[in-house]
């Protein structure tokens, strides 16, 4: 089906890297239609590199634009609530996101995978162990490079990470293999619910051949009928599980031994969880990976999460800046067993988020909380030893003279980074560079 028929002038809102992929993307594939461009923000990033023939509206909104568009493109940052928008879907013009643009191109299998955290693990490991076995494989989305940029890699495979943002204004993306991991509270200043929430996650298994669930977390079923299903899981029985073989500890498909637990690089169980979900979705795309199974082995994590930075000294440092939310957080002090005390950095932006929870994590453990950022304040009531600081590099420098042997110094914020810093990234940047200084 020809989508593009009718479609003469597209009007794409929010720049950043989805917008300029979609402007991109449209001068490639559709150049003989209209593009214009706005963005609310004033400087919104991505400007200085829009073509300069591109008609575009800056640090407002052009609703005349939008209008009389025939299609409306909205980064995942805009929410389809926005007054704006729902003026557009109101008039019947039709609002979807970049994924749904990939969806309507694309003639190669896709995995896609969805959750409230481990998504990046999953999506990169996914693209690995594919790889590895020989497959050409792209891997993008919401981990950072827009899916349509992907287009030009000529894969055999595509591997997509997709927010719940992202795939609220998805319809058409038929995958072969759909993965939703887990669902614990995130984006409280978006969605009006958790149902709501979790509503925008199963869009997932749409048009997916197959979905892998979490057996040990029932809102991760599919809601909808789905051809095939398969589950992974560490409490209840599922098809992809740790069980033990000859006193061994096995990572097993459908019973049957992959590789011994022990082999594994990657730290805590929420990672066998995830390697558990990428043998799932590989063996559901019909992947052969026994040959690449060295390179999983191997594998010990992307950066931001849960990664050592800086051992020196007997004191450990560690940068867990992707920990966005409260669950990311709980996973990160999870069975964590020290011989000191764990400083710990908490703050920033907190979408609305309950805090709470946090507190038996913290009770169990041999605590100095310290506190910043804009909600940072949330965290004081918590635990007995917290304290608030301005920044990340005033609590180094005030803590750096305490530490001893056996200490560990982690940030793991479970708050959004934007109120200090351009993005998660930059603020596990920052603590990395004071890590390896201070260290
Ligand atoms: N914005 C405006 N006005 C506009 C356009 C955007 O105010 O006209 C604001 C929005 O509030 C938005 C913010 O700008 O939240 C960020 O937009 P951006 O320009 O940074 O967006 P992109 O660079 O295109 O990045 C987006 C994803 N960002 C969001 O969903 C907010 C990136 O995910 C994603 O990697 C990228 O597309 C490629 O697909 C980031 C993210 O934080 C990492 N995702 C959330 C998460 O993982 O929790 C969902
Ligand atoms: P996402 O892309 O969903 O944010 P990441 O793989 O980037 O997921 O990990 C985000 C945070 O969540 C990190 O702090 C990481 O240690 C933690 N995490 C990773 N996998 C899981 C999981 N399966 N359950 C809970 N937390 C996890």
């Amino acid at each position: 089906m020809d989508r593009w028929h009718h479609i003469h002038k597209v009007v794409v809102v929010g720049l950043g890297i989805t917008g300029l992929s979609v402007v991109n993307y449209l001068r490639k594939y559709q150049p003989q239609v209209a593009v214009q461009v706005i963005d609310t923000r004033q400087s919104p990033p991505g400007l200085e590199l829009l073509d300069s023939r591109i008609p575009r509206c800056i640090g407002d909104w052009q609703l005349d634009w939008l209008l009389s568009a025939d299609l409306v493109v909205t980064n995942p940052g805009i929410a389809l609530a926005t007054p704006q928008i729902q003026q557009v879907r109101d008039a019947n013009i039709p609002v979807v996101g970049d994924v749904e643009l990939f969806a309507w191109h694309v003639d190669k299998p896709v995995i896609a995978i969805t959750g409230s955290n481990g998504k990046s693990t999953v999506t990169d490991l996914t693209g690995v162990l594919a790889n590895a076995s020989g497959i050409k494989t792209a891997v993008g989305g919401n981990i950072g490079v827009p899916a349509l940029d992907l287009l030009q890699e000529d894969a055999e495979l595509y591997v997509l990470e997709l927010s719940s943002f992202q795939l609220e204004t998805t319809q058409h993306l038929s995958v072969v293999a759909a993965a939703f991991l887990n669902l614990s509270e995130d984006h409280m200043d978006r969605y009006i619910s958790m149902d709501d929430y979790r509503e925008a996650k199963q869009r997932i298994f749409l048009h997916a051949d197959t979905a892998v669930y979490n057996a040990d977390d029932p809102t991760t079923q599919p809601d909808t009928a789905v051809a095939n299903r398969l589950s992974f899981g560490l409490h209840h029985p599922a098809d992809y599980t740790l069980a033990e073989h000859h006193h061994t500890s096995y990572l097993c498909a459908h019973g049957q031994p992959v590789l011994p637990a022990a082999d594994l690089r990657l730290v805590g169980m929420h990672n066998i969880a995830n390697v558990l979900t990428v043998l799932a979705l590989l063996d559901a795309a019909g992947v052969s990976y026994q040959s690449g199974l060295d390179a999983l082995k191997s594998y010990t994590g992307l950066t931001h999460r849960c990664q050592l930075v800086a051992d020196n000294q007997g004191i450990i440092w560690v940068n867990d800046s992707k920990a966005t939310n409260v669950a990311s957080t709980e996973a990160a002090l999870s069975g964590l067993h020290l011989k000191g005390t764990l400083y710990l950095l908490v703050g920033g932006v907190g979408k609305g988020a309950d805090f709470s929870p946090l507190a038996d994590y913290f009770k169990a453990l041999p605590l100095k909380l310290c506190c910043f950022g804009r909600d940072g304040k949330q965290f004081l009531a918590l635990h007995p030893s917290a304290e608030y600081f301005d920044s990340i590099e005033n609590i180094i420098q005030i803590i750096r003279p305490q530490l001893q042997a056996g200490d560990m110094v982690m940030l793991s914020p479970a708050c959004a980074s934007f109120d200090q810093f351009r993005s998660f990234m930059h603020r596990g940047d920052v603590f990395t560079e004071l890590a390896r200084r201070y260290a």
